[in-house]
C-alpha cells in the first residue's frame, strides 16, 4: 500500500510526539480522516462540538502541558470557526498548529463550494507561518516548519492542505534544485542577556528601597529564583493573571493578581514602589504600573520583540527568566527594603481579611465570592483550574490561593468568553491523572459550555482521575459587562442585552449521564463542592449567585461608588440591593482599627 500525503502528515505528527489532535470533520479533510482510519487513530482525533472549541482545547492542552496543541478542521466554515481559538493562542503566546483543508487545486479560484481565501483569512492570526501544501515534496518542510515556528515563537501556525493533495502518493523532497529538505530535531538553547546589562540592572535594584516585582507566565520556570531575588530585595511580588500559578499565594509578600481584577495590595505595591522589576509579563495596563518617572524599571523577557513597552524601563534584559535571574542574583546586595517588606506583608494580610469578610456578606441567594472562597481550601494540591471570562475571573483572581504544584489559566489577553469548559477538557487530555476545575458564567455556558459537556461525557472514560468539575455561576446576567456599564459610565444596565434566560445546567448535565448539582442556598455550597470533587466523573455544580454583588476594582474610589449608585437611581433593574451591597462590600476595607490610605 502506498503512503499518501495524508498518511505522512499523521506519521510526522507522531514523530513530533503529538498524541492528540482536537478537531472536527468535513469533506475538506476527508483524505486526512481516511488516513486516521488507516493509522488506527494515532494521534488520537478528539472530536468537539464546534471547531472553535477544538482550537480552545488545543490552547488549553498547550497551556497546561507546555507542548504543542494541534487542531484540525475542514475548509471554509471549519477553518473560519477555528479562528477565535487561534487568536487566543496568538494573544497568550501559546504554540498551536492548525491543519485545515481546502478545495481541490482544480477548483481553486473558481468561487467553488466552501472555497475561502484561507491565506488571507489566516494571514493575521497565523502571521508567523501559514502555508499551503501544493505538491507532496513540499510537505515535510511546511509541516516541520509550522511546528518549529509555533514552538520557537510561541504562536499559532497553519498548514493548509487541498483535498486532492491529501490523496496524492507521498514523495519526499529529492537532492535537487528547488527542493527543500527538512529535519526533526528542535534543538535547545537558553537565551541570556549580556553581562553588562545584567550589571546595570543589579545597580538599579541595589539602589532601590521599595522594590516591586511583577511576574507573568514567562517566569513559570523560575519559581525558586523569583522567590530568592524577592527575599534578597525585600520586594513584594504582584502577578499578572497568566502568571497566577507562577508563585504561591501563601508567601507573605505575594500581593496576588494585578489589574482591574486584581487586589488592593498589588495596586498599592505599584503605587508606592521606587523600583520595578518585571519578569516574563506583557501585562498591558500601564495605569496599574507605577507613575512614569516614579520608579526605575528593569524588564526581563525572552522575546526582544515584546520587551521594553508598557513602562519606560531603564534596562531591558532579553533572556530566559531563570537563566537571567541566576546571573542577576549573585550581584544583589541584601539588606535594604525591610520597612517596605513589612508594609507589603501588612497590606496583604489586611486584604485577605477584607476578602474573607466580603465573602461572608449575605447575598440573594448566594454570594459568588463565597462560592470561590468555599472552593479554596478544598482544591486538591495538583488541581488544574481554568476560569472563563466574566465575573468569575474576579473571584478566580482574588479568592483562589495558588499553591505550589497547582496550575491555573484563563484567556488572559483576548479575554474571550467560552474558553473555560474546552480549556479543562484540553487539560484532561494533557494530564488525565489530575483533577481539573472550570469556573464559568451562565452566559459562557449558554454560548458553548453546555455543548462541550457532551464532549466531556464522550471522553470521560479516558481519564484515570475522574474529576472534572464545571462550576456554573448562574446569575441570569452577563454580569461582568453589566458592572462595566455601571462602573465606567454610571449607565443603568440595559436589560435586553444583559439579562439571560433561565436554564437548568445541572439537569442538562444529568441528562448526559454526568453528575449535576444545583445549589440554591449558601449553606449547601460547601457540600456541593465536596460532592462534585468526589464524583466518579465530570460534574456540573450550578450555583444560583447574586448579580448584585459588585466586582469592585482594586483602586475603587468613592466616585466609582457614586457612579454605581447613580446608575441604580437611573432605574436599574435591581437597584435597592446593589447600592446596599456595593457599599457594604467597600466598607469592609475601612473597618475600625484600619486606616484608609
Ligand atoms: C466572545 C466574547 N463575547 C463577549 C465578550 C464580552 N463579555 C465579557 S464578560 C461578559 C459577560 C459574561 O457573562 P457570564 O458568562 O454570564 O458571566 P458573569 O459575568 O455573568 O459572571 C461579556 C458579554 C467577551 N469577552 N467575549
Ligand atoms: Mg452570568
Amino acid at each position: 500500500m502506498s503512503t499518501k500525503v495524508a498518511d505522512h502528515v499523521l506519521r510526522r505528527l507522531r514523530e513530533w510526539g503529538v498524541e492528540h489532535v482536537f478537531g472536527y470533520p468535513g469533506d475538506g479533510i476527508n483524505g486526512l480522516l481516511a488516513a486516521w482510519g488507516r493509522a488506527e487513530n494515532e494521534p488520537r482525533f478528539v472530536q468537539s462540538r464546534h471547531e472553535e472549541m477544538s482550537a480552545f482545547q488545543a490552547v488549553g492542552y498547550a497551556k497546561f502541558s507546555g507542548r504543542l496543541g494541534v487542531c484540525a478542521a475542514t475548509s471554509g466554515p471549519g477553518a473560519i470557526h477555528l479562528l477565535n481559538g487561534l487568536y487566543d493562542a496568538k494573544l497568550d503566546h501559546v504554540p498551536v498548529l492548525a491543519i485545515v483543508g481546502q478545495t481541490h487545486r482544480t477548483a481553486m479560484g473558481g468561487s467553488y463550494q466552501q472555497e475561502v481565501d484561507l491565506h488571507t483569512l489566516y494571514k493575521d492570526v497565523a502571521s508567523d507561518f501559514v502555508e499551503t501544501v501544493t505538491v507532496p515534496e513540499q510537505l515535510p518542510n511546511v509541516l516541520d516548519r509550522a511546528i518549529r515556528t509555533a514552538y520557537a515563537r510561541r504562536c499559532p501556525t497553519a498548514v493548509i492542505i487541498p483535498g486532492d493533495v491529501q490523496e496524492l502518493d507521498y514523495a519526499p523532497p529529492t537532492h535537487e534544485f528547488k527542493m527543500v529538505p527538512s529535519s526533526l530535531d528542535r534543538g535547545s538553547w537558553t537565551a541570556v542577556p549580556s553581562d553588562d546589562s545584567v550589571r546595570r540592572a543589579a545597580e538599579i535594584l541595589n539602589s532601590g528601597d521599595k522594590v516591586a516585582i511583577l511576574v507573568g507566565q514567562g517566569a513559570a520556570g523560575a519559581r525558586a529564583e523569583v522567590e530568592r531575588i524577592a527575599e534578597l530585595l525585600g520586594a513584594g511580588v504582584a502577578k499578572a493573571l497568566l502568571g497566577k500559578d507562577v508563585l504561591s499565594d501563601e508567601l507573605p509578600y505575594v500581593t496576588g493578581s494585578i489589574g482591574l481584577l486584581g487586589t488592593r495590595p498589588s495596586y498599592e505595591l505599584m503605587r508606592d514602589c521606587d523600583t520595578l522589576l518585571t519578569i516574563g509579563s506583557s501585562f498591558p495596563y500601564s495605569q496599574f504600573l507605577p507613575e512614569f518617572g516614579q520608579a526605575r524599571g528593569i524588564q526581563i523577557d525572552i522575546d526582544p520583540h515584546m520587551i521594553g513597552m508598557r513602562y519606560p524601563y531603564e534596562v531591558n534584559l532579553v533572556g530566559d527568566a531563570k537563566a537571567t535571574l541566576e546571573r542577576l542574583i549573585p550581584l544583589i546586595e541584601e539588606g535594604r527594603g525591610r520597612e517596605w517588606y513589612d508594609t507589603v506583608c501588612d497590606n496583604v494580610t489586611r486584604w485577605r481579611e477584607v476578602m474573607e469578610r466580603r465573602a461572608g456578606l449575605d447575598a440573594d441567594p448566594i454570594n459568588p465570592e463565597y462560592v470561590a472562597r468555599a472552593l479554596d481550601p478544598l482544591l486538591p494540591d495538583n488541581a488544574i483550574v481554568a476560569s472563563d471570562s466574566g465575573s468569575a475571573a474576579n473571584w478566580y483572581a482574588r479568592h483562589l490561593t495558588m499553591r505550589p504544584g497547582m496550575r491555573g489559566s484563563l484567556s488572559g489577553t483576548l479575554a474571550t468568553m467560552g474558553c473555560g469548559v474546552p480549556y479543562v477538557i484540553g487539560a484532561k487530555f494533557a494530564h488525565p491523572d489530575r483533577p481539573a476545575i472550570a469556573l464559568v458564567g451562565d452566559g459562557a455556558m449558554q454560548m458553548n459550555g453546555m455543548a462541550e459537556l457532551i464532549t466531556a461525557a464522550k471522553y470521560r472514560h479516558l481519564w484515570e482521575d475522574p474529576r472534572l468539575v464545571i462550576a456554573v455561576f448562574n446569575n441570569h446576567d452577563l454580569n461582568q459587562v453589566t458592572w462595566e456599564l455601571r462602573a465606567m459610565g454610571g449607565a443603568p444596565s440595559f436589560l435586553p442585552s444583559q439579562e439571560l434566560p433561565d436554564v437548568q445546567y445541572a439537569a442538562f448535565a444529568r441528562s448526559l449521564g454526568l453528575t449535576g448539582i444545583r445549589v440554591e442556598k449558601p449553606e449547601d455550597v460547601e457540600a456541593a463542592w465536596r460532592a462534585a470533587l468526589e464524583a466518579d466523573g465530570p460534574a456540573v455544580v450550578e450555583f444560583l449567585t447574586d448579580p448584585a454583588v459588585p466586582p469592585i476594582p482594586p483602586h475603587a474610589t468613592w466616585d466609582q461608588m457614586e457612579a454605581t449608585a447613580a446608575s441604580v437611581l437611573k432605574g436599574d433593574a435591581d437597584r435597592g440591593s446593589v447600592v446596599k451591597r456595593g457599599f457594604k462590600a467597600k466598607v469592609q476595607e475601612f473597618l475600625p482599627g484600619r486606616e484608609k490610605k
